[in-house]
């Protein structure tokens, strides 16, 4: 199938680099967001996102007259779908008396049901965002055939997941392998020649359920392997082990890979994914239900940890580095490192964060410091949330003139305790038992 046109529904995170991609590979792109302040922005030629690589992307995709923003679709000869899928806030499903999150599909409804009124006959349409099982055959295909096509014989239809990782978004969009579920073989074949114009990893055709599944089947790896590696965080404070040490000892078994246990899981996907299985099937995913609850009371093991370093957290001033959900990034959607402030102030304490790849974030109930600097200068306590490069790199002696503080906590491994005890400090690590 050949594509002189494509329209790409949804200009986040994963949308816009997408859209930028095509558009530097010679495909005419409008690039749609109900966001009229996004769609001016990008008009402008500027960009709404922080990600390495993806403002030059852009900038070509504009030079060569390749791009445009609109808030409506138009048509085209493929779509792609790349909206947010969250879970909902206010309503939880129960089963056997355990809460569970319901995935939020408005997003996606609404973007399959823009395109009913421009989708013709031979066109592709690919849903990107992450879904529950079923999603693609279940709810799209029938939104879709409101049009009176067929999905499957009249367009095609397919379920692509996108499993490129923020910070790396650029490179990996085009060296990852690609899986294209169709609706149908032909339909995944039409998927396969779309994402062939820029998909340098190689692109694996299966159906869409399948493709869905594999999907959801990879962050919730990850998440309950994380969730492991916190849980032996706790059982370390317990016994008096140093959990940062132990891990790279297990590490050098042969079939052995523990991640590394941290302030908890946040981000928009790899906290949220796997409750769209636990909704699809609550009876057969205890394992993957207690993962969560594990990584989601993560933080509020943080916040013992603090209160083991600080006694009673009453009036105590604590300066919270890093507020973004992981390391190097601007994102601070799900953030761990956000729900241990809340829970800290929530005890007594007057917390002043720092966030130097958001300083101008607008978090209710965050204060956020204009600088570093004045983050730290009257705290009791640095509490160390986010391995951002920039806060591995502190030089402990150069901080003792600089701040009241003589403790500090780190939940990430990020500092050299040897270094910040010579220059006076004591450190608590988050699973290393006592302090140093
Ligand atoms: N984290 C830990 N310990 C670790 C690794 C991560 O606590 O050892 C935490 C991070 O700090 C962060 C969270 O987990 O809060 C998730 O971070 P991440 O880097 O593992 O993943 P994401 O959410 O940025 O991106 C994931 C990736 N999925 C996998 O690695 C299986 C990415 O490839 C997907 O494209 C992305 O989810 C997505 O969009 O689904």
């Amino acid at each position: 199938m050949k594509f002189n046109k494509i329209c790409v529904i949804g200009m986040g995170y994963i949308g816009l680099p997408t859209a930028s991609t095509f558009a530097a590979h010679g495909v005419e792109v409008l690039g749609v967001d109900i966001n009229s302040k996004i769609i001016e922005t990008l008009n402008q030629g500027s960009i709404h996102i922080h990600e390495p690589g993806l403002r030059e992307a852009f900038t070509t995709a504009i030079q060569a007259g390749k791009f445009r923003a609109t808030t409506k679709p138009e048509e085209a000869d493929a779509y792609i779908i790349a909206v947010p899928t969250p879970f909902k806030e206010n309503e939880a499903g129960d089963y056997q008396g355990a809460s569970y999150k319901l995935a939020d599909m408005r997003a996606v409804i609404s973007a399959a049901e823009s395109i009913i009124p421009y989708l013709r006959k031979g066109n592709l349409v690919v849903l990107e965002s992450t879904s529950p099982p079923r999603t693609t055959i279940d709810l799209i295909a029938p939104i879709l055939e409101k049009s009176s096509l067929k999905a499957g014989s009249d367009f095609h239809l397919c379920y692509s997941p996108e499993r490129v990782l923020p910070g790396q978004i650029l490179r990996e969009l085009i060296e990852n392998a690609r899986v294209i579920g169709g609706v149908t073989p032909e339909s995944a074949q039409a998927g396969f020649d779309l994402y062939s114009i820029f998909v340098k990893g190689q692109i694996l055709k299966t159906d869409a359920t399948t493709a869905e599944m594999v999907k959801l089947m990879e962050n919730t790896y990850r998440d309950v392997n994380i969730a492991i590696a916190n849980e032996f965080s706790r059982l370390a404070d317990k016994f008096s082990v140093d959990i940062w040490e132990a891990i790279p000892l297990a590490n050098l078994h042969p079939r052995v890979k523990i991640l590394s246990p941290g302030p908890g899981v946040g981000g928009h996907c790899i906290s949220v994914d796997p409750w769209f299985f636990v909704e699809a099937a609550p009876e057969l995913t205890p394992l993957i239900y207690h993962a969560r609850q594990v990584n989601d009371s993560q933080p509020r093991y943080v916040v013992e940890v603090v209160r083991r370093a600080l006694g009673s957290l009453q009036g105590k001033k604590i300066a919270a580095l890093g507020l973004a959900y992981k390391p190097d990034v601007d994102d601070l959607r799900e953030s761990p490192a956000v729900e241990v402030v809340h829970l800290l102030q929530k005890e007594g304490a007057q917390v002043l964060a720092c966030e130097p790849f958001k300083p101008d974030a607008n978090l209710p109930e965050v204060t956020i410091a204009p600088t570093f600097e004045e983050a730290i200068k009257d705290a009791d306590a640095l509490l160390f949330l986010v391995k951002h490069t920039e806060f591995t790199k502190i030089i402990p002696i150069e901080l003792v003139s600089q701040t009241k503080a003589r403790i500090g906590i780190d939940t990430v491994n990020g500092w050299d305790t040897a270094k910040w005890r010579d220059a006076g400090f004591r450190i608590f690590k988050l699973g290393s038992g006592k302090p140093a």
